[in-house]
C-alpha cells in the first residue's frame, strides 16, 4: 500500500540565538512555511548571535546533546533530512557525525552548512580546532553549503582572496576538491564575480553528473547576519520537495535576494537580520523566472 509522507521531518542541528534572526529562528519559520516539520537539536543557546553583538550570553550544550539524542534513538524517530549548522564546540562534530550514522536511512538528505565565518574571518566563538573538525563533518554530508570564506577555510586556502582571484578555474577547482572530501553536491555562496562589482554568485557542483551550475544575482552592499542560514534552509526545503539542484539553487538565491531587498531600504540595525517575516509568504509562490546556467 502506498504510504504518503504528508509532512517531511528535518532534524535541525543548530544554535538557538534569542535575538538577531539567525540559525533556528530562521530555520524553523522557513521550513514550516514550506510545509516541513523542524525538530531542533540545539547545539548552544545564545542571547544573540555573535555578529556585531558584544557580551552575548553563550551556553554551550555539548554535554547535554548525547542524552537528548539518546532519547530520540529510544523513540526510533526517523527524519527525511538531517541539517546541521552552527556548532557550539569542536567536540560536537563527533556527536553530529554519530547522529548522522545512527539516523541514516534510505531516501534521506544530509545537509551540512559548515558555519565558520564570513568576509575572510571566522566568527568569534569558532576555534581553530572546530575549523579542522568541520572538515570531517562535511565528509559525512550529501550536500554542503559553505560561503566563500568557509570553503577557503575547509580547503586550507587564504580566506581573504581579492575578488579578482575568483576565476572559473579556481572556483571549479575548489568545488571539486570539496566534493572529493565526500559530499555529492557542493554549493558555495557569496562568490564575487570578477570585474562585475554589482554581481555576486552562487555556484554548485554535482559530482554524479559532473555538472557545474551557477546563479548570479545583484550584489547589495549590505551585510545582514543569518542570510547563510536562510539560504541553506530554503535549499533543504526545496530539495525535500523534489526540486532539481539548479531550481533549488535559484529559489534559494531569489528568496535571500527578496529578503535583503525588503530590508535594505529600511533604516534599522543590520545586526537584527533581514525582515524575514515580511517575505516568508513568498516561499509559497511558484518559481516563475529562473536564471540558473551551466558554467
Ligand atoms: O548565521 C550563522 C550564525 C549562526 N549562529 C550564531 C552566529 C552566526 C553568525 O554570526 O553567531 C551564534
Amino acid at each position: 500500500m502506498y504510504k504518503p509522507n504528508p509532512v517531511p521531518k528535518v532534524a535541525a542541528i543548530h544554535d538557538l540565538s534569542g535575538f538577531g534572526r539567525s540559525s533556528l529562528t530562521t530555520v524553523i519559520p522557513i521550513l514550516s512555511t514550506m510545509g516541513i516539520q523542524t525538530c531542533p537539536v540545539p547545539t548552544a543557546i545564545l542571547s544573540t548571535h555573535t555578529s556585531e553583538f558584544k557580551k552575548y550570553h553563550f551556553i554551550d550544550l555539548t554535554d547535554e546533546l548525547t542524552a537528548y539524542i539518546e532519547h530520540w534513538k529510544s523513540l526510533s524517530l526517523e527524519f527525511d533530512a538531517i541539517y546541521s549548522g552552527f556548532l557550539g564546540s569542536a567536540r560536537q562534530v563527533g556527536i553530529v557525525k554519530k547522529f548522522i550514522n545512527d539516523f541514516r536511512k534510505e531516501n534521506q538528505i544530509v545537509v551540512v552548512d559548515p558555519v565558520l565565518g564570513d568576509d575572510g574571518t571566522t566568527y568569534e566563538t569558532i576555534t581553530a580546532d572546530l575549523v579542522e573538525q568541520m572538515g570531517h563533518l562535511v565528509s559525512a554530508a550529501d550536500v554542503i553549503t559553505p560561503n566563500a570564506t568557509e570553503a577557503a577555510l575547509l580547503l586550507g586556502e587564504p580566506a581573504d582572496l581579492p575578488d579578482e582571484e575568483f576565476s572559473t578555474v579556481l572556483i571549479k577547482d575548489w568545488l571539486k576538491r570539496l566534493a572529493a572530501l565526500g559530499p555529492e553536491v557542493v554549493i558555495i555562496t557569496s562568490i564575487p564575480v570578477p570585474d562585475q562589482p554589482k554581481l555576486s554568485s552562487v555556484v554548485a557542483y554535482d559530482r554524479q553528473s559532473g555538472r557545474f551550475w551557477q546563479v548570479q544575482c545583484t550584489y547589495i552592499p549590505a551585510y545582514f547576519p543569518g542570510t547563510g542560514d536562510i539560504f541553506t534552509s530554503v535549499m533543504t526545503g526545496s530539495l525535500l520537495h523534489g526540486n532539481s539542484l539548479p531550481i533549488a539553487l535559484d529559489r534559494s538565491v531569489q528568496f535571500v535576494t527578496q529578503a535583503i531587498r525588503a530590508s535594505f531600504g529600511h533604516d534599522y540595525p543590520r545586526r537584527e537580520g533581514v525582515l524575514l517575516e515580511s517575505v516568508l509568504d513568498n516561499l509559497r509562490a511558484p518559481i516563475i523566472n529562473t536564471s540558473y546556467e551551466l558554467f
